[in-house]
């Protein structure tokens, strides 16, 4: 999402990597607002920590910082940044976040939200914001539950999950996420680990690096709900987390067995190995966003009109109807 640093003229957005200097350095304590209200040990926090990290790091414009969120736990992240942003309507975050980028892609759009947001009632607007390759940061809060609704069955819930919805256990496949992403066309993909707070960070960092719709699941404990289930995967709790190698390209014999992150399919067989499966940037690919492709039919067509104003053009419309 990050514009000015692909130098491809895309957008007027002061860049993360341009960091002006006489602006005052930004603080956590700037960015810092609501004390977050999630229950003790929820994954959120890590989270929310690593993206203030992030905002630090790369010293953001504070007025261009926009957080915005569906309805969930994961979803009232917004509330907990200072900075420009909304708690929207459960699932419908997508299109919201595309009319921001689109209307001002001079500003930093990042999403927030959970499993249910993204996967169930949101499911079909990840698929168009990736498709359409939308300029934003979308980070998905896995917490194989609904938490906000105390405890339903979620599409990323593992066939047996006991809950409120599914008493006697899940019966339907879940959703496998990275499967989603790369299918609907997402152009950057990556999971990760809210125990892995290192990771998590350096993946927050490369989806903004990224010009267009960028995509992290984080697996995220919901520790009300559905305590440990992502134990398997946190090497402080006996299991392992196991990164993908990525492609080095300096034709050496390893190499061959390193992951071509611009290779769809390779992708998708990262995304079929069994939970807790691999970490890191599955999917990576450069496609015109529609940010740029908008602002190039605008211009074009704009030129058309002998770039009338748009009273104007208004003002000729009516006099067509006349
Ligand atoms: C249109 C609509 N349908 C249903 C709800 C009820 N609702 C609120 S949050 C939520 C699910 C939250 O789960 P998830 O997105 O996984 O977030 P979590 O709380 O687990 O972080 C549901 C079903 C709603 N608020 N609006
Ligand atoms: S209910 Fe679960 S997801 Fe929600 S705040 Fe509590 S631990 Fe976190
Ligand atoms: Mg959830």
């Amino acid at each position: 999402m990050n514009e000015s640093t692909t130098g491809n003229g895309e957008g007027a957005a002061a860049s993360a990597a341009v960091i002006d200097a006489s602006r005052e350095k930004l603080t956590k304590k700037a960015i810092t607002a609501d004390h977050p209200t999630w229950c003790p040990g929820c994954g959120d926090f890590a989270v929310l920590a690593s993206f203030y990290k992030v905002l630090e790091k790369r010293n953001l414009e504070h007025e261009k910082i926009v957080t915005l969120a569906g309805i969930g736990c994961s979803s009232r992240f917004p509330y907990f940044v200072n900075g420009y942003g909304a708690h929207y309507i459960h699932g419908r975050a997508v299109p919201l976040a595309s009319g921001i980028s689109l209307a001002r892609p001079d500003l930093h759009v990042f999403l927030f939200g959970g499993d249910g947001d993204g996967f169930s009632i949101g499911g079909n607007h990840v698929d168009h914001g990736g498709r359409k390759n939308i300029n934003m940061t979308y980070f998905i809060m896995d917490n194989f539950v609904y938490g906000l609704t105390k405890k339903q069955t979620s599409p990323t819930s593992p066939i047996g999950f006991k809950s409120k919805t599914d008493p006697t256990g899940a019966i339907d496949q879940p959703v496998n996420p990275m499967k989603k992403l790369i299918a609907g066309g997402a152009t950057f993909i990556a999971r990760t680990h809210a125990a892995q707070v290192p990771h998590m960070i350096q993946m927050i960092e490369r989806a903004f690096d990224h010009q267009g719709f960028s995509v992290i699941e984080c697996l995220s404990e919901c520790v009300e709900f559905f305590p440990d289930v992502f134990d398997p995967a946190n090497p402080k709790k006996g299991g392992s987390f196991e990164l993908i190698q990525e492609k080095k390209w300096d034709n050496t014999p390893e190499d061959e067995l390193r992951h071509d992150v611009t290779d769809e399919l390779a992708a998708y067989k990262l995304a079929t190995l069994p939970f807790p499966g691999v970490f890191g940037v599955f999917y990576e690919t450069d496609r015109p966003t529609k940010n740029a492709l908008e602002k190039k039919w605008i211009e074009t067509t704009r030129e058309k009109t002998g770039n009338a104003s748009d009273l104007e053009i208004l003002q000729k419309t009516f006099d067509r109807m006349k």
